[in-house]
This record gives C-alpha cells, sequence and structure tokens, in this order.
C-alpha cells in the first residue's frame, strides 16, 4: 500500500461519518419544519432555480414537465448534504486535535447558524446543527483512539454513524411528513363559501357530462405550478397586501378586511401557457373572490397607469396591463374550503381568460406603473400575459361494444366555447360534438372565464384512424389548425390521435 493510498483509506472512514452527518443534518431540519420555507433545502433549491438560464429552465419545463423541479429539488438536497458534510468533515479534523467534543459543537454550531441563517428560521439551525453536533461526537466518544490525544473514526463507527443517520433521515421524513399536513388543515376559521356554494357545487356536477374517465367540470385534482419546489406557508392573520406605486393613496387591506367585503363564488378555469397541446395543466374550480376594481378606485388609479406588477411572498412577480387588472378578482377559497397553501392562500390573483402565469399565488402586492416592466417568466424568454389560445383537448377514448365514445374538455377564456367538431377521418369530414351545458354563476348567467365537457361517441371501425378534435370560440372564430409548442406564447393546433380497430 502507498503512502498515498494508505492516508486515503484512512480518511474514508471520516468521509464517511460526514456525510452521515450531513444526510442526518438535512432530516433533522425537516423533521423540524415539514415541507415548509424553514426547510434547509428550500432556499437553496429556490436560489438555484432563479439563477438557472432561463434556456435551461425552458428546456427542463417542455421536456421533463413538473419532473424538473424534482430534478432541481434532489441537486439542491445534495449539495446542502454536501456543505454539512463539508464542515463536519472540519469538525470530525479538528476532533482529532481539540479537547473532547470541541469538534462537534464547533461543526453543529456551525452548520446550525448557518442553517438559521439561510432559512430565517432559528428552530430550522437548531433542527439542522443538532444531529450534526451529536454525529460528529459519537466519533469523539466512540472513536478509535490512536494515540493518547487523538481520536479517529474506524469503518465500524462511520457504518454505524451512516446507519443511525439513515434511521434518522427516515425519522426526519416520518416527522416532517406529519407537520407539512397539519400545517396545511391549520387554515382561518372564517366563513368562506357563501350559501350557494353547495348548490353551485351541485351544479357543476349535474352538467358533468357521463362519460367513464372524463374528469367533472369541478375538477378533482387541480394542477399546480410554482416557481419553488417548497411552496410559502402564510399565516392569513398576519397576510396582507398593498396597492402601491402610481396611485393617489397607498392600500393596505388584511386578511379580516378581504373576507368583510361583498364576495360571489364563480368558476375560472386555469391552463398554465407551458403545457403542451393535450397536456393536464388546464383545471376549473368554483372560488369565492372579491373584484379588484373597487380596491383600485378606492387607492385611485389613474388614466396614466399602463399596467401593474403583482408580487408573491414566494419572490415571484408578474406585470400585465392594467385593462386586465380592472377585471381581475382576488380569491380566498376554492371548492368551499379556504384557498389550500398550494394553490395561493391565503389569497390569490385571478385575471379571467388569461394564462395561469398572471394568476399571482400569495399575493403580498399589486404594484401600478407607468411604464412597462418584465415579469418573472418574461425575463426567461416566454410570453404568457395575454390572453389564452383557444383549446379542445381529447384525454378520453372508450371503446364501448361495437362504438367509441372521445371526450375532453375545451376552453376559450373569456370568448367562451360554442361548439366543439370531431373528425374521425384525419380531418376530412367533421361533426359535432356533445357540449355540456355551460356553467353559470350565482345569478344564473354563464360563467364569465369557464371551460365545458365535450363527448363524440361513434361506431368502431374496422381499421386504423385518426381522430381530430377543433373548438369554435364563443364569437365562432375556429380554432387554428397551425401548430404551436408551449414555448413562448402557449401550445396551439388540433389535437389528434391514431385509434387502432
Ligand atoms: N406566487 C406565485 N404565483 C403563481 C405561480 C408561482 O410560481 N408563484 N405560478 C403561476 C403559474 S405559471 C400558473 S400556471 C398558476 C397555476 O396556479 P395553480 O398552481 O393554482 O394551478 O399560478 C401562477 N401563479
Ligand atoms: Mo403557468
Amino acid at each position: 500500500m502507498s503512502a498515498y493510498e494508505a492516508r486515503v483509506r484512512a480518511t474514508l472512514p471520516a468521509v464517511g461519518v460526514a456525510l452521515a452527518a450531513g444526510v442526518a443534518g438535512v432530516a433533522g431540519s425537516y423533521a423540524v419544519t415539514g415541507a415548509t420555507p424553514g426547510y434547509v433545502v428550500a432556499p437553496v433549491e429556490g436560489a438555484l432555480s432563479r439563477a438557472m438560464p432561463g434556456e435551461v429552465v425552458t428546456f427542463a419545463i417542455t421536456t421533463f414537465g413538473s419532473l424538473g423541479q424534482q430534478l432541481n429539488l434532489l441537486a439542491a438536497t445534495l449539495l446542502v448534504v454536501g456543505a454539512i458534510a463539508a464542515v463536519a468533515f472540519g469538525g470530525v479534523v479538528v476532533g482529532r486535535r481539540a479537547p473532547p467534543l470541541v469538534g462537534a459543537l464547533a461543526a453543529g454550531l456551525v452548520v446550525g447558524v448557518a442553517a438559521a441563517l439561510v432559512t430565517g428560521t432559528p428552530l430550522a439551525g437548531v433542527g439542522t446543527g443538532l444531529p450534526v453536533a451529536v454525529a460528529v461526537a459519537a466519533v469523539d466518544l466512540f472513536g478509535r483512539r490512536t494515540t493518547d490525544t487523538t481520536v479517529d473514526p474506524d469503518r465500524r463507527s462511520a457504518l454505524g454513524a451512516l446507519a443511525a443517520a439513515f434511521a434518522f433521515g427516515a425519522l426526519g421524513l416520518n416527522v416532517g411528513n406529519r407537520l407539512g399536513s397539519a400545517s396545511d388543515d391549520a387554515g382561518p376559521t372564517v366563513q368562506v363559501g357563501s350559501a350557494d356554494t353547495a348548490s353551485l357545487l351541485d351544479q357543476a356536477r349535474q352538467r358533468s357530462l357521463g362519460v367513464d374517465g372524463l374528469e367533472p367540470l369541478v375538477s378533482d385534482a387541480f394542477y399546480q405550478v410554482d416557481i419553488n419546489a417548497v411552496d410559502p406557508d402564510l399565516d392569513a392573520e398576519q397576510w396582507s397586501m398593498r396597492v402601491t406605486g402610481a396611485v393617489e393613496n397607498d392600500l393596505e387591506i388584511d386578511y379580516d378586511d378581504l373576507t368583510a367585503r361583498e364576495s360571489t363564488p364563480e368558476f375560472v378555469t386555469l391552463r398554465c401557457v407551458g403545457e403542451p397541446l393535450n397536456g393536464t395543466q388546464m383545471d376549473t374550480a368554483l372560488w369565492e373572490v372579491v373584484p379588484v376594481a373597487p380596491l383600485l378606485d378606492e387607492a385611485g388609479v389613474g388614466e396614466e397607469n399602463c399596467c401593474v406588477m403583482a408580487r408573491a411572498a414566494d419572490g415571484f412577480y408578474e406585470e400585465f396591463p392594467l385593462s386586465a387588472l380592472r377585471n381581475a378578482r382576488i380569491a380566498y377559497a376554492m371548492n368551499g374550503e379556504t384557498l389550500p397553501r398550494g394553490h395561493g392562500a391565503p389569497a390569490r390573483l385571478l385575471v379571467p381568460g388569461h394564462w395561469g402565469e398572471i394568476n399571482v399565488k400569495w399575493l403580498t402586492e399589486l404594484e401600478l406603473l407607468e411604464e412597462e416592466a418584465t415579469g418573472y417568466w418574461e425575463e426567461r424568454g416566454w410570453h404568457g400575459t395575454g390572453p389564452v389560445n383557444t383549446v379542445a383537448k381529447l384525454h378520453v377514448l372508450n371503446r364501448n361494444e361495437g362504438t367509441v365514445e372521445v371526450a375532453g374538455h375545451a376552453y376559450a377564456g373569456t370568448r367562451g366555447i360554442s361548439r366543439v367538431e370531431v373528425s374521425t377521418d384525419g380531418g376530412e369530414t367533421w361533426t359535432d360534438a356533445d357540449l355540456s351545458d355551460p356553467l353559470s354563476g350565482a345569478d344564473g348567467e354563464p360563467a364569465e372565464d369557464a371551460w365545458r365537457q365535450w363527448a363524440y361517441e361513434y361506431d368502431a371501425p374496422d381499421a386504423e384512424h385518426e381522430v381530430v378534435v377543433r373548438a369554435y370560440d364563443g364569437d365562432g372564430r375556429m380554432q387554428p389548425r397551425e401548430e404551436a409548442d408551449a414555448f413562448p406564447s402557449g401550445a396551439s393546433g388540433w389535437v389528434s390521435r391514431t385509434v387502432s380497430p
């Protein structure tokens, strides 16, 4: 064995202990915070995704979808484990020369203070630092004493530390998951739905077409898109939002002010500009909403304003025209319950007919601008602040006795859907599909911004054939055939599917 080899071998157990300390630190952090912004990996993941060049993010979104964010979270986790391990390694090295536990204390302290600073959560410091101190101390106390004054971890104690770290990790995951779900339930106790909520949800059930496998008019599972893997966890009682910028007087309203205002339940559909043509990031809910227009009047918004920058607690910001803001709503409940954390609790913006991205969640500020500015996704090359494209999705294909049934949803924002046509011969001939009745609001008027379902059943041909679907908006305009990718301004084209007999 060369001297170099011998040195590497001698260091390996210490590296093992250090990695174990890294895993234990991350697990300990998760155990005390759950999946909240206090989790030590969360700010690192956020910073990573923010620093990532727009081309890379766009590539990840269009190739991996939401998996890209999971990969980013994994990268951030490895980074944090590595950083903690480096400090712990230092602690082990110091421990060889210093009096007992000095290295352990130093490592725990450095990691703890760093975690507290990075997350802005003192508890995260304790959760992260303590397990690191314990892991390094274990080496001090149980490691092999090589001379009278120095200790070294041997292979056994390194393996022991690793095993303990993983056990601790599993425990941390479990405790953290429970914490996370507990904080989801802890909503404010206000009356969130008006009396009409239940009957409108019932209406949506009644008007949904009874097609097997077709998502109802109020989505069972509403998609979620966020810039961060870990969402803000805001306390409604602490929350407020401001109207600022080019206004006569700044306005600030808190949760009680918001929910005391006159509100209505409204069906609103959202669609993400980044989803593929036949993707599933398009959903509908019944939201309890307060109109934005009166707030603008109260703040005194003049004609010189072109637009607004909406800002949020997760560092997200989007700019869009004042005309769209005048028709926007602030939502604080969804399907009869307080707004879920993942959808922007305690309050989010809904901008009828516009791409999802300007429907800012965890809303904190509406800054009125006199000159155009650039939002988060526009800085990354997207054009997602305008009205949605018309689309008809084909999500269901049922083979029945002698027939084929195809179905999906169609959406054209505030233009509405007037008609959906289906072709079963690749676009040669077209037939009208059945449409669900339009959803209507508490006043009985048709919902301003909601999708419809379509369905079509035909005799099963014996040959392979191509099913194509296209929608017409409320003005009778046929959805353009020309295909476009999601980037930069939303997918468009006719959805088609080859069906074999
Ligand atoms: N604060 C904040 N608001 C946000 C986002 C975000 O990352 N942060 N994502 C936007 C995007 S891209 C979309 S498509 C919609 C999705 O809303 P949902 O997650 O409730 O479906 O929220 C928008 N609002
Ligand atoms: Mo989006």
